[in-house]
């Protein structure tokens, strides 16, 4: 079995957590608050932000074949920012100002502490964990969401035909990846792999929760 292919199934009981959560349901069947849906967006977009140094911090570990398509990932992620812009300006929501939360700090110290610190095979396990969570995870909302939804545009962006090849693209190298390295290093990447997934399971509940930080105050929806 693949790299990818037995991750899945070993992580399977978190990743059908993930997409059993009550952000996506909700947000599937059109009952999420606006509220809760901007506390996600002022979030994801401080993480999106974030995944431009770890990409970018990548490439100069990468193989050059990776060089052309992480070039790719960091327009894309440009463009990914502005489709924040543009939703935030269209509904309403001020995007600009929140501190992150205190999952999120945690989930973007980990990926650049991962993109510097870890080997190029683990930090690649990462990328490919955190991609093939959210094209899940917007697959799930899209089994149900109103295509005339404000947020339909995140749908696509995540669970559309071009994030799905992209997805794919990633699965292939990282199994390739897989194969190359000796078993502690990919014993390791299975960690990183179960790792991200239980960030991604955390992010979900903390944009349901508006969650705050320990000791108190800074709830993100209590701005
Ligand atoms: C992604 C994201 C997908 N936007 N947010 C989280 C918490 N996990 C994964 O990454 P990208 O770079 O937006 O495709």
């Amino acid at each position: 079995m693949s790299f990818c292919k037995e991750q899945l199934t070993r992580v399977k009981p978190l990743w059908d957590r993930m997409l059993a959560h009550r952000f996506l349901i909700e947000t599937r069947d059109g009952r999420i608050s606006d509220e809760r849906f901007a506390v996600w967006m002022r979030q994801d977009y401080l993480f999106v932000e974030a995944a431009i140094p770890f990409i970018a911090a990548m490439i100069p570990r990468a193989p050059r074949r990776h060089w052309e398509p992480l070039a790719g990932v960091l327009g894309a992620l440009e463009k990914e920012l502005k489709l924040f812009e543009e939703r935030a300006a269209a509904v309403g929501v001020t995007l600009h100002g929140a501190p992150p939360s205190f999952t999120n700090h945690a989930y973007i110290q980990f990926l650049l502490a991962t993109a510097y610190r870890a080997t190029y095979a683990e930090a690649f396990t990462v990328l490919y964990a955190a991609e093939r969570a959210y094209h899940d995870s917007w697959a799930v909302v899209k089994r149900g969401i109103d295509t005339g939804s404000k947020w339909y545009p995140f749908v696509e962006n995540w669970a559309g035909d071009a994030f799905a090849q992209y997805v794919a693209y990633l699965e292939g190298e990282l199994d390739g990846l897989a194969a190359e390295v000796g078993a502690a290093e990919r014993a390791r990447m299975a960690e990183y792999f179960e790792l991200t997934t239980k960030y991604e399971i955390a992010f979900w509940e903390m944009a349901a929760s508006g969650e705050g930080w320990p000791g108190g105050g800074m709830r993100e929806d209590d701005k």
